[in-house]
């Protein structure tokens, strides 16, 4: 879909100036037109969806309901981009030209780049958190679990929240646990990465957890093929190639390969990956100037999160008022993003860091200890702050709150 002028209350200030975000509904449901483009999800709930901590329901609002006022929404699929001629071409032949172009397609999710899958999901015992069309299989799984492997996976590549593959799993020890199964269980962590996370400090408490709950990390192995009928996950050593290890399951989260969305492939605003091209710290096109990025399709090197877009449209907000005002872009993207990491029913761990992987952490206290505060900051204090805070354009991410709970402490 396509927001044209202004594109959300963020710019509201710019309300004369024409200009416009190509904007992708987040994981759309895939049959028919109209259903695309029906419902806005709030998918950091699916986590908590997938552990039977929250319903469905409440992580959907129809797609109208969340457009600003005084924003066109055009109902049509961006077939291609063509930033030398300033337009971009939609569905039936249509064109428009823009002034300024915003560029926020999300990303996509590949399950059928793992042979077996999507038909897989027919049977019971495997669900992913990742979509709307299985997070309730994994719950469905989790409470038919009798007795064998409960095997988590994370494929090898970039993916959004790098932390939910393991919150899922935390939160399914925690449930064998409350419901008498856990001697029965072997729980298992095959990642494709070869650490458990990218920042030290939260590696480290991490690891810890892996160790008190007795959970068996494998690291470097990358999920191939899922053979739903046998209960078998096929996983390759990324070590050791053509090596191949065969796990019988009793339940399976998948965490599918992504990728950018098929339009952004061989794009001239992409990189050889098929990710928008950005300056780091300004968002603004490292090509095109009047070209701009955010979220989950750009190759900004941060972790793909609700909390890094937070950030950055702080920073776009500045960049874009900027330049319309014929200024230098001042304002710096740190790579700000934040993974409250679920650990239990009534703990998280909330990581915050930045490009270099460093902590930044917004509360003067501890934020790598499992607390009940990170824990109903996720559940129950962030989608009020996505629907009314980011999706509005008014929360530019935590900086101004850590600047102000750390005066004098840090
Ligand atoms: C955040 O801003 C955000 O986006 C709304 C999230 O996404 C759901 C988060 O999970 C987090 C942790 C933040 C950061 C906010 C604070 C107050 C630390």
């Amino acid at each position: 879909g396509l927001y044209e002028a202004p594109s959300s209350q963020l710019y509201k200030t710019h309300t004369k100036v024409d200009y416009m975000t190509v904007w992708s509904p987040n994981n759309p449901v895939q049959n028919g037109m109209l259903c695309i483009f029906q419902n806005h999800y709030y998918q950091p709930l699916w986590t908590l969806v997938g552990a039977g901590a929250k319903q469905l329901a409440p992580s959907s609002r129809p797609t109208a309901s969340v457009i600003p006022s005084g924003v066109k929404w055009i109902q049509s699929r961006v077939q291609k981009l063509d930033p030398d001629k300033n337009c971009v071409h939609l569905e039936n032949n249509q064109k428009i030209s823009y002034k300024y172009l915003i560029i926020a397609l999300g990303l996509q999710l590949h399950f059928e780049k793992i042979k077996g899958l999507p038909e897989g999901f027919n049977s019971p015992k495997i669900g992913s958190n990742y979509s709307i069309h299985t997070v309730e299989k994994t719950w469905k799984a989790l409470q038919d679990f009798k007795e064998g492997n409960a095997i988590f996976t994370f494929p090898n590549t970039p993916v959004k929240c790098a932390g939910a593959p393991q919150k899922i799993m935390y939160l399914s020890e925690a449930y064998f646990r409350k419901t008498g199964k856990r001697s029965k269980a072997n729980i298992v962590f095959n990642t494709a990465l070869g650490v458990i996370f990218g920042v030290q400090k939260y590696a480290d408490a991490l690891l810890e957890i892996i160790k008190a709950r007795d959970i068996t990390v494998n690291y470097k192995y990358n999920l191939v093929e899922v053979r739903a009928d046998k209960q078998e996950a096929v996983f390759e050593n990324l070590d050791k190639v053509g090596e191949t290890k065969v796990y019988q399951y009793e339940m399976l989260h998948v965490t599918p390969p992504m990728g950018p969305p098929d339009v952004l492939l061989n794009s001239p605003v992409s990189d050889g990956a098929g990710w928008v091209d950005l300056n780091k710290e300004t968002l603004q096109h490292k090509k095109y100037p009047n070209v701009f990025g955010i979220g989950d399709c750009t190759n900004l090197p941060t972790s793909k999160t609700a909390a890094a877009i937070a950030g950055q449209s702080g920073v776009l907000d500045k960049t874009i008022s900027s330049i319309m005002k014929g200024k230098t872009p001042s304002k710096k993207y740190d790579g700000y993003t934040s993974c409250p990491l679920v650990t239990n029913y009534n703990r998280a761990i909330l990581a915050e860091f930045d490009y270099n992987a460093q902590p930044l952490e917004t509360l003067p206290i501890d934020q790598s200890k499992e607390r009940l505060i990170s824990f109903h900051m996720k559940a129950d204090m962030m989608p009020y702050l996505y629907w009314y805070g980011l999706l509005k354009g008014y929360w530019g991410g935590p900086a101004p709150i850590r600047k102000l709970l750390h005066l004098g402490l840090k």
